[in-house]
C-alpha cells in the first residue's frame, strides 16, 4: 500500500463488495446484473482473498454448484428470487438439456475459465490449510470445466476452444465480432418478443444495439432447438470463433492447474498436454504479424478476425509469446491506437482508438475495463516490462480514485476527444475486487 489515499480507496472497494454480497456469492452490479456471473466471480474471489477468505471460498463453491453434467460451467447462475434481467431462465430454457443439474437455473453458454488462476491466487494470498482443502474440493470441477472445452469445443483437436456466443468471451459487442455476427441473417426471422431491461438502467449509448440483441437472442433460439447439443451446434451454429481472450485465459488457467496439482499431489498428465497444446496453437494460429497483436479466428469464415481488440494483449498474461514477440506486443500497446498520440488516453482502451468502429462510450467497443488492465498489468510484469506495467497500474488507480468503481471508463483523460469518466453501472464488483488485489499485492506473475 503506497499512501493514505490508497488506504481509503481500499476501504471504498470493500464497501462495494459488501453491498453486492448476496449471502453466498456476489452479484456483479447492484441493479444491472442481479444474478451470479461465472468469470466475474473468479475475479471477485481474488479481491476477497485479502480480507474475507470465507467469502472467497464461498464465491467459487456457489458458482460450481451450477456446473453441468458435461463439465460446462454456465455463464450465469440465476437467483430465482431476483428479477429484472434479460434474458432470464424463461428464454434460456436450459431444462431442455440433459446436462443441467437438478434444481438449478442457468444460462446455456460458458465464460472464460478464470477459476484455476483465481483459486491459485486465493491460495497464494492465504497459504493456510483451510484454503488448501478448499482447493482440493474445487480441483475436479475446474479440471472438468477445462475438459469440457477440449472435448466439446475443439472439434478439430487444435487445442483452441471455440465460443458460440459473444457472451462466452465476455467482450460482448467488441467490433472484432461484427463481421462474424453479420452473417446471422435476421431477415424473415420471427424472434420471441422481449424487453431490454438493461436500457432502463443504462443509456443506450453505452450498451449494445438492438440488432446485436436480436442476434444474441437468435443464437439462444438455435441452442434450444438442438437441446443444447454441442455436436449439433458445432455443425449448425453460424457464430463459431476461436477466441483469443478465452483461450489465453484457458492457457493461464492450465498453467495454474499444473501448480495446483503439484500443491495437492494430484496427477497432471492430461493438464500438461492441454497446457502445451494451447500455448503452441495460440502462438501459431492467433498471432497477427502484420499488426503485432494476437487476434481471434472465425471458424465459419476460415479467417482471422480484425486485430484491434484489447483481448489481443492477454496472451502476455499466459506467457505465450517469446521475448521478441512480447516486445512487439508492447510496442502495439504504446502505439497511437492504444496509447493515443499525446498521452490523452488511459490504459488500455478495449478497442483500437484509430479504427473506424471504435466508440469511446459503447461498452466493449472502446472504454477501459479493469479486468483487462489487471491481466495486462500482470502479463507485463511477467515479462519484466516494469515501466509499462507501472503505467497501467497508475492509470487503474487514477480511474477508480477519480470516478469510483465503475463497470467501465471512457478512455480519454479529457472529454474533448470523447468519452471520459465512469460508464455503465456504478458499484461494479470486479472493478472493486481487482483494485483490492492491486492495492494489497504482493505482486506476482
Ligand atoms: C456483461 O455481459 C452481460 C451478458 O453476459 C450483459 O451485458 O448483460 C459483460 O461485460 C460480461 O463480460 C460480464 O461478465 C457481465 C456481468 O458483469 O456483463
Amino acid at each position: 500500500m503506497r499512501d493514505r489515499a490508497e488506504a481509503d480507496l481500499l476501504e471504498r472497494a470493500k464497501a462495494v463488495l459488501a453491498s453486492n454480497w448476496c449471502g453466498s456469492y456476489t452479484k456483479p452490479a447492484p441493479r444491472l446484473y442481479p444474478h451470479q456471473w461465472n468469470w466475474d466471480s473468479g475475479f471477485v474471489a481474488i479481491g476477497y482473498a485479502h480480507y474475507a477468505p470465507e467469502k472467497a471460498r464461498s464465491e467459487l463453491e456457489h458458482l460450481f454448484r451450477a456446473q453441468w453434467r458435461n463439465g460446462m460451467l454456465p455463464h450465469i447462475q440465476f437467483n430465482p428470487e431476483s428479477e429484472g434481467y434479460f434474458p432470464g431462465p424463461d428464454l434460456w430454457r436450459t431444462d431442455l438439456s440433459p446436462d443441467l443439474p437438478p434444481g438449478i437455473q442457468t444460462s446455456g453458454i460458458s465464460n472464460p475459465p478464470v477459476h484455476a488462476f483465481a483459486a491459485l491466487r486465493v491460495h497464494e494470498v492465504r497459504g493456510d490449510e483451510a484454503t488448501k482443502e478448499w482447493l482440493r474440493a474445487l480441483f475436479p470441477g475446474i479440471v472438468a470445466s477445462h475438459r469440457y472445452f477440449y472435448a466439446r469445443r475443439d472439434p478439430g483437436g487444435e487445442g483452441l476452444a471455440y465460443i458460440r456466443h459473444p457472451w462466452e468471451a465476455g467482450t460482448d459487442n467488441s467490433p472484432a465480432y461484427d463481421g462474424a455476427l453479420s452473417r446471422i441473417d435476421l431477415t424473415g426471422v420471427t424472434l420471441p418478443s422481449y424487453e431490454r431491461v438493461d436500457l432502463k438502467i443504462i443509456s443506450q449509448a453505452q450498451r449494445p444495439t438492438q440488432r446485436d440483441y436480436d442476434r444474441y437472442v437468435l443464437l439462444i433460439e438455435l441452442y434450444k432447438r438442438t437441446g443444447y447439443d454441442d455436436a449439433a451446434l458445432s455443425a449448425e451454429c453460424p457464430f463459431l470463433v476461436q477466441d483469443v481472450l478465452l483461450n489465453s485465459i484457458l492457457c493461464r488457467s492450465n498453467e495454474a492447474l499444473l501448480e495446483i496439482a503439484e500443491i495437492l499431489g494430484e496427477d497432471s498428465g492430461e493438464i500438461r498436454e492441454w497446457e502445451a497444446q494451447t500455448r503452441r496453437a495460440l502462438d501459431a494460429k492467433l498471432w497477427d504479424d502484420e499488426t503485432g497483436l494476437y487476434t481471434s479466428f472465425d471458424l465459419r469464415a476460415g479467417r482471422s478476425l480484425p486485430a484491434g481488440s484489447v483481448s489481443g494483449f492477454i496472451p502476455l498474461f499466459a506467457g505465450v509469446p517469446d521475448a521478441a514477440r512480447a516486445r512487439r506486443v508492447v510496442e502495439r500497446l504504446d502505439s497511437p491506437g492504444f496509447a493515443g498520440r499525446s498521452g490523452e488516453t488511459y490504459r488500455v482502451p478495449s478497442y483500437d482508438l484509430e479504427a473506424m468502429d471504435f466508440d469511446s462510450a459503447k461498452y466493449w467497443r472502446g472504454p477501459v475495463w479493469l479486468n483487462m488492465d489487471w491481466m495486462i498489468y500482470r502479463g507485463l510484469r511477467r515479462y519484466g516490462f516494469d515501466e509499462a506495467a507501472a503505467k497501467v497500474r497508475s492509470d487503474m488507480v487514477e480511474l477508480v480514485s477519480r470516478h469510483g468503481f465503475h463497470e467501465y471508463f471512457g478512455p480519454f483523460r479529457r472529454p474533448e476527444r470523447g468519452s471520459s469518466g465512469g460508464l455503465g453501472s456504478p458499484g461494479f464488483s470486479w472493478t472493486a475486487a481487482l483494485s483490492i488485489d492491486l492495492l494489497r499485492g504482493p505482486d506476482g506473475r
